[in-house]
């Protein structure tokens, strides 16, 4: 995934995620893990591909540091606000990359992770002990972590139930919906990411065009948007069958009562249940044709 380019050893890999060396090269004789020959014909592995291996559950992640990864000590929750708010956010990338790697679920990463470690950036922002330059930078760090996971995901089987996730008018919250759109690939969905700041119209045009099975809207800002003009969303996802997901720390019940939503999830923990529910007991989409 992340650094594709760099290649170790078998003595590394085997370093990195506690096997032995004997096993790494019969793994990579028998295909199991992708390597390559240098000129003198020693192998060598793409560290994205041992990230492969890690999170298909091939090992443990013993050494950290050999994949390009944090060390463990700062690998908590904890440890991420630490690094987001210090001098040096772009740590925070690979430790967040190191987590995915050793398994975590995409709802897990919203949930555990990067919100707690934002609301820590914005606790500092609120004091005064972080500059605003700060708060985008460390957004900007954790954009690229999810846009390289997004990038990892394989493409969605045919057939699979499509989603679209959006932000609406006036809300600019980039993190919250990039999120939603990894937990619904994640839980099977085709997902598309309209990302923040989309226009009510637009999107029911597009609902009614589609007919997505889910329509996840986050809202963090919870005057995005007329209240009119939500509800028009809540009625052209009840015509075409969608399921309606509303999030967000924006949100109030009066606002969900006006937008119709079929379901209020205060987490990506949730919407992922909720997601895994409704794509098991989805009919398969037809496959299209020309
Ligand atoms: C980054 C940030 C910004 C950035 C946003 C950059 C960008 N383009 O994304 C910028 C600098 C633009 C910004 C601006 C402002 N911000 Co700001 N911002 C934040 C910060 C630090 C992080 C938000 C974030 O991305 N979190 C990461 C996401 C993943 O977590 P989350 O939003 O909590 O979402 C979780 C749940 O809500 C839920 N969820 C969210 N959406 C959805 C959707 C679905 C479908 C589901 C199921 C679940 C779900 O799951 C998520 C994961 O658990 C927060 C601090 C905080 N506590 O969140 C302040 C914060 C939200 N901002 C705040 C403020 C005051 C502002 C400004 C008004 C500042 C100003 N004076 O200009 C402006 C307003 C902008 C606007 N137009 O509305 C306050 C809000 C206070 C309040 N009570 O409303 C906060 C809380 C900071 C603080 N401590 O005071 N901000």
């Amino acid at each position: 995934m992340l650094r594709a380019e760099r290649f170790i050893s078998p003595a590394q890999l085997s370093r990195a995620l506690g096997l032995g060396e004997s096993t790494v090269k019969r793994w990579i004789d028998q295909g199991r893990i992708p390597a390559e020959k240098t000129p003198g014909g020693h192998r060598r592995i793409r560290v994205s591909d041992a990230l492969v291996l890690l999170r298909r559950g091939d090992g443990k992640l013993v050494d950290p540091a050999v994949l390009g990864l944090v060390a463990d000590g700062a690998s908590s929750p904890d440890g991420l606000a630490r690094v987001l708010c210090s001098a040096q956010p772009e740590e925070a990338e690979r430790l967040l990359e190191g987590v995915y790697a050793a398994g975590a679920r995409a709802a897990e990463l919203a949930d555990r992770w990067i919100a707690p470690a934002m609301a820590s950036v914005g606790h500092g922002w609120a004091a005064g002990s972080l500059a605003v330059t700060s708060e985008h930078r460390a957004t900007a760090v954790m954009l690229r972590a999810l846009h390289a996971i997004l990038r990892e995901c394989p493409p969605s089987p045919p057939g699979a139930p499509s989603a679209f996730v959006a932000g609406l008018s006036r809300d600019p919250y980039l993190l919250a919906p990039l999120c939603a759109q990894l937990v619904l690939i994640e839980a099977g969905f085709d997902a598309t990411n309209f990302g923040p700041d989309t226009p009510v119209e637009g999107l029911e045009v597009a609902i009614r065009a589609q007919r997505p099975a889910l329509v996840a809207l986050s809202f963090s800002v919870g005057e995005s948007a007329l209240a009119r003009s939500r509800s028009a969303l809540g009625d052209a996802c009840r015509e075409v069958g969608s399921a309606l997901v509303v999030g967000g720390r924006g949100l109030r019940p009066d606002l969900v009562d006006d937008i119709g939503a079929t379901v209020w999830c205060r987490n990506m923990t949730e919407l992922d249940r909720m997601a895994r529910h409704l794509a098991k007991q989805r009919p398969e989409r037809p496959a299209q044709s020309d």
